[in-house]
């Protein structure tokens, strides 16, 4: 049985992950941090019923000696690098943590990985957020297109995804790198814009409130679902060569346009809703993203089952039960 050790377990990949390693038979760990409220530490696997089923232990990528004991005590034969602070408004907020977290816990792990399971595998979830406001002629982003980061959180996983390139070419190791564009879920933390806006569509659908509030509406995403995404991340670290990888639709929408599919979804017209507050604006904005996944598609055979749209039509099942 192949064992998996995954940072970030708790959050929306990594549930989704968890998920797929145990169907696939795998026996699953996970690195999950102390929070003062216990029913919050372990809420998405709790509320799954997947923590009977998955191995979590205390620790933090910033807590060394924490990642020294819980790699000696499991030796993985994966490690799946999720935890991140991941929300990039948040990161100008949180400029040190996030570097900190998303630049420096890489290099920890890298460094347990290196000195303690050399012969394991090892993912890294870089992002689409490492482009900035790149974009090759052809209006995509690239393998080769340029990294110009545009916020504390991509310049930190930019230094991530450097950090695993050179411990695989300087101690040759078996560390990949997917760049995984936007992917979205139920289980989406609901301050990120798509989990947002349909929460808010269905609240206001149900009279629990008047308007929504959001930001920049003009920036562009290439939103995929969560699910297909992870299954991606299997083959990334299980490809006969640790390479980089984009994971990606292909097709982008901009906020608009999803507040236009989610309102009219429920047949109302976003328009008489939505309210725009500065307070949800970025210092520097990401305009606009759309993935070439052509050498994922060819080489790994990964496809993604779901569309946008039923994506958006789960995501708001989710809430018409809930609410
Ligand atoms: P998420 O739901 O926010 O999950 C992130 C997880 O990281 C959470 O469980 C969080 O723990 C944990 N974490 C945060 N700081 C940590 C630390 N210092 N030590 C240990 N764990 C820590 O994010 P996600 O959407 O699943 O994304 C997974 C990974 O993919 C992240 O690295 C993200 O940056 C990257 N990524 C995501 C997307 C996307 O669109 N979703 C796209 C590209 C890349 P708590 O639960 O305790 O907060
Ligand atoms: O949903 P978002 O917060 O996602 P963002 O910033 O693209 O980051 C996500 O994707 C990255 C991959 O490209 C990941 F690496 C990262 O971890 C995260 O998962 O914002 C999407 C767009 C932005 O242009 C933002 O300005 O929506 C715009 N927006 C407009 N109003 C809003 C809001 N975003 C949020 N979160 N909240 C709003 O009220």
């Amino acid at each position: 049985m192949k064992k998996a050790l995954i940072t970030g377990i708790a959050g929306q990949d990594g549930s989704y992950l968890s998920e797929h390693l145990l169907s696939l038979g795998y026996e699953v760990h996970g690195i999950v941090r102390r929070h003062s409220v216990a029913e919050n530490q372990n809420h998405r696997l709790d509320k799954l019923g997947l923590n009977e089923h998955v191995h979590t232990h205390y620790g933090d990528l910033l807590d060394y000696p924490s990642l020294v004991r819980i790699t000696q005590e499991v030796q993985p034969d994966e490690i799946y690098n999720l935890g991140a602070m991941s929300h990039v408004r948040v990161s100008f907020d949180m400029p040190s943590f996030t570097i900190q977290t998303n630049a420096l816990g890489v290099l920890n792990m890298l460094e347990v990985y290196r000195t303690l399971v050399p012969n394991a595998k090892f993912y890294q979830a870089s992002s689409s957020e490492m482009f900035g406001n790149s974009v090759d002629d052809d209006g995509v982003q690239r393998l080769t297109t340029p990294m110009n980061p545009v916020s504390p959180y991509g310049c930190a996983k930019v230094m991530g995804y450097n950090l695993v390139r050179h411990y695989r070419h300087a101690y040759k190791l078996h560390a990949c790198n997917g760049i995984l564009f936007n992917h979205e879920s139920p289980r989406r933390g609901s301050n990120f814009v798509t989990n947002k806006v349909v929460k808010g569509a269905v609240s206001i659908k149900k009279g629990l409130q008047d308007k929504l509030e959001l930001g920049n509406m003009d920036s562009y995403r290439d939103w995929g679902h969560s699910k297909d995404y992870v299954r991606a991340m299997h083959m990334i670290i299980n490809h006969d060569e640790p390479d980089e990888f984009i994971v990606a639709t292909g097709e982008t929408h901009s906020v608009r346009d999803l507040c236009e599919q989610v309102f009219s979804k429920l047949d109302m017209d976003y328009r008489d809703y939505i309210v725009q507050n500065p307070k949800y604006m970025r210092p520097e904005e990401l305009k606009y993203l759309k993935g070439d996944s052509s050498k994922s598609r060819k080489v790994l055979g990964w496809e993604p089952e779901y569309t946008f749209s039923s994506m958006l039509d789960e995501m708001i099942e989710r809430w018409e039960r809930e609410l």
